[in-house]
């Protein structure tokens, strides 16, 4: 079996930086976990990536292409085709390494999530591969911190799980960003509370809520009954924090269960570096 976290989430979540966070905490833990970076387009990250979509095809190529003439939208979702119909390069580059970890660092379009079938189809060709995979939603606690943003954010999270249909995990990053008040308001939302959520918007007095109410109300309360979202805070100041969010996707694609844990002797490694 191999394991692998599909990182997805809005533009600027901060999957990335999530990625070299789990990468560094892990390693200090002396574990091995790799990350294979599928945005085509970008341009900075802290991560040694195992893979690079970039290597392939960048998302210049297929904006600057004459005949192709894409927008940065059509142009990433080109890309992520381009991918797929050379699954043969993906599979080469991944190797084929039992009991492996992988974070798969996603482009921010939302849409390759929520309707487009692409992502699903990367999805099914790491399946086949033996991958074992949860989804990590991500999405910046900033947005989170009243009623109607919550709404629209959990909304986002269900549309990610309902056209993936795999384990899934929402996180909430950046908390150490957060004013103590924010923190306090998202505290009432961690475990979603629908009457919590309902009595805030209609504090608001928005003419959308008075208008829609009854969805409002309904909305919240399919998402209480069927426990659907559920999100977990993350402070990257936090090792802690840190090791909740990793337990929690360990435990879910049984990760430690079967499998024979990966540890790199550093010393060794230390003594070779490869500094090039
Ligand atoms: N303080 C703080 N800043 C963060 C955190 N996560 C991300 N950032 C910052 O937010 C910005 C975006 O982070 P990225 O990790 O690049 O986000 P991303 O989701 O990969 O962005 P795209 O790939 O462009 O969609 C960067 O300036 C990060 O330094 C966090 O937990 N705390
Ligand atoms: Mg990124």
């Amino acid at each position: 079996m191999r394991y692998a976290q599909l990182v997805v989430g809005p533009a600027g979540s901060g999957k990335s930086t999530y990625c070299s966070t789990i990468v560094k905490h892990a390693s200090d833990a002396k574990r091995i976990v790799e990350v294979v970076n599928l945005d085509p387009a970008a341009e900075h990250f802290d991560y040694e990536p195992l893979v690079d979509i970039r290597e392939l095809i960048h998302l210049d190529d297929a904006m600057e292409d004459e005949e192709l003439k894409f927008g940065p939208n059509g142009g990433l979702v080109f890309c992520i085709e381009t991918l797929l119909e050379n699954s043969d390069w993906l599979e080469e580059q991944l190797g084929d390494v039992d009991d492996d970890y992988i974070l798969f660092d996603c482009p921010g379009q939302i849409e390759l999530y929520t309707h487009l079938s692409v992502m699903r189809k990367i999805v099914e060709l790491l399946e086949n591969w033996n991958f074992r995979i949860c989804v990590v939603f991500l999405i910046d606690s900033q947005f989170m911190v009243d009623g109607a943003k919550f709404l629209s954010g959990t909304m986002a999270a269900l549309s990610v799980m309902v056209n993936l249909e795999l384990p899934h995990v929402n996180v909430l990053t950046k908390m150490d960003l957060l004013t103590k008040t924010a923190r306090k308001q998202l505290d009432n939302y961690l475990e979603p509370d629908p009457h919590i959520l309902l009595a805030d918007m209609r504090n608001a007095h928005s003419k959308w809520h008075e208008k829609y109410a009854k969805l409002t109300e309904a909305i919240g309360e399919v998402i209480e009954n069927f426990s659907l979202v559920r999100f977990y805070p993350l402070n990257i100041k936090d090792e802690e924090s840190i090791e909740n969010i990793l337990i929690t996707i360990d435990n879910i694609i049984q990760y430690g269960e079967d499998a024979d844990v990966k540890i790199r002797d550093f010393d060794e490694e230390d003594d070779n570096v490869n500094c090039d």
